[in-house]
């Protein structure tokens, strides 16, 4: 008997299909086969739900040529299973040792970390001794034993963030050195280095900001030894070319007192937007420290002398790397940060 249009397009859905599982390269192209064509919906499955609209005849002719057609379908698709596993046993993806390695992300140093390790190093090697201590303050270390007036305007409420009458946040590290020196005899020759709080905010000032501060006592120190001491760290930090002056100033913990400037960085003294055409930065606070604060912790000033500076990292920072906004130290924008 003739076969039927039906029992046709049974076997050449077979045919295209075993050749399809030929040609499929993966685990995932035969799973996409045997639902394509065996699944719920899949071609074959269509025809042997069909069944029933035939004729009762063709019915049992084209069913058994389906189920057939099925059974090659499922043992051709187990058959390419059992090969493409087989073929991964015995040639495993080959290692590509040509590919570019991963590179793991790095870290680096804030600026502000770096410039605060830099001083600290410099004067880590001329002999002085790092101290920390707390952030949240007494009054009288802050003020009083330093010599600073009841009346003075640092001690405005400001200018100083205050807890009650008697605690604050410490407006410069300076209380370290007085707990030290209550503590310790002479010779002393510390740094403080560490985050100070003042009420103060624009392009140039932030509300908390860390200063390196140093002190150096023992017997007949003189303004010599602050200027010899000061020269060599200017000349570490900023290249033993560069120069610098000594500039009269008050502060009340010192007598006398200066600041310090260089050369300008960036001009070189030539006059320019960051010197505001001076040729000069001013870089450091200093001065021979005030019998007064040697009398507050039971140093007796006429057997002892001794200096103390100070300096902002901000600034030190701004200064060495050209920068005119203190806000970006603070921002953590990567684009900034990884320029260092
Ligand atoms: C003791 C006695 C004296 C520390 C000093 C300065 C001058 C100074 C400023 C620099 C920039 C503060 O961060 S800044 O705004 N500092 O000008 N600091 S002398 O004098 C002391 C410290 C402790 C017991």
């Amino acid at each position: 008997m003739p076969m039927t249009f039906k029992e046709r397009e049974v076997q050449e859905l077979e045919e295209v299909a075993l050749r399809e599982i030929q040609t499929g390269k993966s685990a995932e192209d035969l799973d996409r086969l045997r639902v394509k064509y065996l699944g719920r919906k899949g071609a074959l499955t269509q025809i042997l739900r069909s069944l029933s609209r035939l004729a009762p005849e063709d019915r049992r002719r084209v069913g058994n040529e389906a189920n057939r057609a099925k059974e090659s379908l499922e043992s051709a698709l187990n058959a390419a299973l059992t090969a493409l596993k087989e073929a991964r046993r015995a040639a495993p993806p080959a290692l590509d040792v040509t590919l570019p390695g991963r590179r793991f992300p790095l870290g680096r140093l804030h600026p502000l970390t770096r410039i605060n390790q830099e001083v600290c190093d410099i004067f880590l090697h001329l002999g002085f001794e790092t101290v920390e201590g707390p952030e949240v303050e007494l009054d009288y270390y802050n003020f009083e034993a330093l010599n600073i007036p009841a009346d003075h305007p640092a001690r405005d409420m400001q200018d100083t963030f205050y807890f009650n009458d008697k605690v604050l946040l410490r407006t410069h590290t300076s209380p370290m050195q007085i707990r030290v020196m209550e503590m310790r005899q002479p010779p002393v020759r510390i740094i403080a280095p560490g985050r100070v709080y003042r009420r103060d905010s624009d392009l140039t000032h932030t509300p908390m900001f860390h200063q390196v501060e140093g002190l150096l006592v023992d017997k007949g120190v003189t303004f010599a030894d602050l200027k010899g001491v000061l020269t060599a760290f200017v000349h570490e930090m900023f290249g033993p070319e560069v120069g610098l002056r000594f500039r009269p100033s008050y502060f009340p913990f010192t007598e006398p007192s200066a600041e310090v400037d260089i050369a300008c960085v960036i001009c070189r003294g030539e006059g320019c937007r960051v010197c505001k055409i001076t040729g000069w930065l001013e870089i450091l606070g200093a001065g021979m420290v005030h019998p007064a604060v040697f009398e507050a912790v039971g140093y007796d000033p006429e057997t002892y002398t001794g200096f103390a500076f100070g300096l902002g990292i901000e600034r030190i920072a701004m200064l060495k790397y050209g920068i005119d906004d203190i806000r970006l130290f603070f921002d953590n924008d990567l684009r900034f940060l990884r320029q260092f």
